[in-house]
């Protein structure tokens, strides 16, 4: 046998992560920080073993039986072997849980974990992220009998009493414009709220527990006639509760995530806050997976380039490592600058959100928030696209062979610009965020930047720029909208 190339290793997701450790220490007191490292390193270790054992075994999908072999409906889904352990660590090293604690550094201690854990979980961070975004949902609502009883479980440290949310949005007739769901919410001759209709994305459907929006009969049109209801999907036999799962859908990536279409057909369900204005109730569970959306792009990110940084020390050409070649160099250099900005804007929000949810913010940072939030989801999503498909360019053809495990990264990073708002949804997000200008952008500035350094006078050029081509569109409504995405860039980009 001639010549084999040398495989990439990973090297200990944890302890090899500098942009990790150096934000950690930057961010999170020492104590804290020691009382977090030992969920860390376990973490790294799951995502070194993960990795490992994904190159000797052959990949899996969740199965969907439907029928049992003596024509019952079962609607039964045979999930991966990491989904299988999802409960179990996630419980163990509290990557849920820990967000919630009565801290504001909760949510960047929870963040850290989610940054460590996303890849190796195969897409179970999607039903985490929701859960997450349930009980920050739900605690929002103030309905003290929903979060006595949901609650517990969402932030379970115990496997056996942990339970997933999904979130119930997407329909045939709209994703982007949930004003247009069909499902119907009625009541029945006792009182009791039932859900009738399809929803068409639903990722979660192994989850015990869904946020769900539907118009209550009779009720008119449009977004604010909907209503948000919590639902439980199975009795206490552990059979479905008026939920028919139609088929797993057949994606470009995430393949190791069940997302099925459903029919509800009398679901029982609880209203979680009035009979309408339901996006309005459900829009915190928005911010929340929006940011777990933006913490898996970039943990994405890391990944690629950790990988392609390995390999650029294993592979030789015109007779040197890649490495040593000037231009490969400064190819893997770029995708680590565009990686840490990335990682910056995107923790910054998780900071922000902790601060915000423990009254530690100040006014101009809970605008802030606000604004970063859509921000940093449609920017990570989009740089973490191009900078995964870069790192499979730093292989050559390797970098195209399914075995290698790398085109899996690229197809699964496609998802984060498509869910929980395209990158255009978002942009006109950012217009609502933004209707009071930019200036809690610019305080922002001046508190990350004291002094004058010298990136500072070309960020405020942008922010001038995107503040006069805001006051030339403002009154023309088509021409704000068409300009949305291009400013978003920018903003991103300067808070990046
Ligand atoms: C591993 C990675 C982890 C990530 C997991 C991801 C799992 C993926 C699962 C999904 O994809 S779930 C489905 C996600 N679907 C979406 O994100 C829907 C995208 N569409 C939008 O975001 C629309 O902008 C939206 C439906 C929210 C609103 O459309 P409308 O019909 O134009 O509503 P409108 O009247 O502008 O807003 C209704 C109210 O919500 C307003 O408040 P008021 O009633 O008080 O006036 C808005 O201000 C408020 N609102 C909207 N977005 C908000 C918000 N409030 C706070 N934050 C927001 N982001
Ligand atoms: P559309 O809304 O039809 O959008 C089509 C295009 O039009 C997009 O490019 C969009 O940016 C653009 N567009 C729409 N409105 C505007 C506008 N006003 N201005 C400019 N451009 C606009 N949903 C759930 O509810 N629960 C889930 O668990 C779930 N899981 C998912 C899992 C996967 C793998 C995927 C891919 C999707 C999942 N979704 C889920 C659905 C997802 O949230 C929607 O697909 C997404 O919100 C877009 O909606 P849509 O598919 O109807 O596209």
């Amino acid at each position: 046998m001639g010549f084999v190339q040398d495989a990439p290793q990973l090297a200990h997701p944890f302890h090899a992560d500098r942009t990790l450790n150096a934000w950690l220490r930057h961010t999170l007191p020492s104590e804290r920080l020691a009382a977090t490292r030992p969920d860390l390193e376990a973490l790294g270790d799951y995502a070194l073993m993960a990795w490992e054992r994904r190159g000797r075994t052959p990949r899996s999908e969740p199965i969907l039986t439907q029928w049992d072999a003596w024509g019952a409906r079962v609607d039964r889904i045979a999930l991966t072997p990491a989904w299988e352990e999802g409960p179990g660590i996630t419980t163990r090293h509290a990557v849920l849980a820990a967000g919630h604690a009565d801290s504001p550094w909760a949510r960047v201690e929870a963040f850290a974990r989610v940054y460590l854990y996303h890849v190796a979980s195969e897409f179970y961070c999607c039903p985490l992220a929701m859960t997450d975004g349930a009980a920050t949902a739900l605690r929002a609502s103030g309905d003290a009998a929903l979060i006595e009883r949901a609650l517990p479980h969402f932030l379970s440290r115990d496997p056996a009493t942990f339970w997933l949310s999904g979130q119930w949005m997407t329909e045939t007739p709209g994703g982007s414009d949930v004003g247009r769901t069909e499902t119907v919410a009625r009541r029945d001759e006792h009182g009791q709220w039932r859900l009738y209709g399809r929803k068409w994305f639903s990722s979660a459907v192994v989850g015990e527990a869904a946020l769900a929006l539907a118009r209550p009969e009779g009720a008119g049109t449009g977004t604010a006639a909907l209503a948000l209801f919590y639902v439980e999907t199975k009795d206490e036999n552990g059979a479905w509760r008026g939920i028919a799962i139609d088929r797993l859908k057949k994606k470009l990536g995430t393949h190791e995530l069940p997302t099925a279409e459903i029919h509800l057909d009398g679901l029982p369900a609880t209203p979680v806050g009035p009979l309408d204005h339901g996006v309005r109730q459900i829009a915190p569970m928005l911010n929340v997976t929006r940011t777990w959306n933006a913490v898996c792009a970039v943990a994405s990110m890391a990944r690629a380039i950790a990988l392609a940084r390995d390999y650029a020390l294993r592979r030789d050409a015109f007779g040197r490592r890649l490495i040593e070649h000037p231009l490969h160099a400064r190819t893997l250099a770029d995708m680590q600058a565009d990686y840490e900005a990335a990682f910056s804007l995107t923790f910054y929000v998780a900071e922000l959100l902790g601060r915000t949810e423990h009254g530690h913010a100040e006014a101009h940072e809970v605008a802030l928030l606000r604004l970063l939030t859509p921000l940093a989801k449609l920017w990570t999503a989009k740089v973490s696209i191009r900078v995964v498909s870069e790192a499979l360019e730093c292989f050559g053809g390797a970098g195209y062979i399914e075995d290698t495990g790398l085109p899996q990264l690229l197809r699964d990073a496609q998802v984060y610009a498509i869910w929980e708002g395209t990158t255009n949804v978002l942009s006109l997000d950012m217009l609502r965020a933004l209707s009071g200008g930019l200036a809690p952008l610019r305080q922002a500035v001046d508190a990350l930047l004291p002094g004058d350094p010298p990136e500072r006078a070309a960020i405020v050029t942008a922010l001038n720029a995107a503040e006069s081509l805001l006051a030339d569109v403002a009154a023309d409504r088509a021409a704000l909208e068409a300009s949305a995405r291009g400013l978003a860039f920018t903003l991103a980009r300067c808070m990046a």
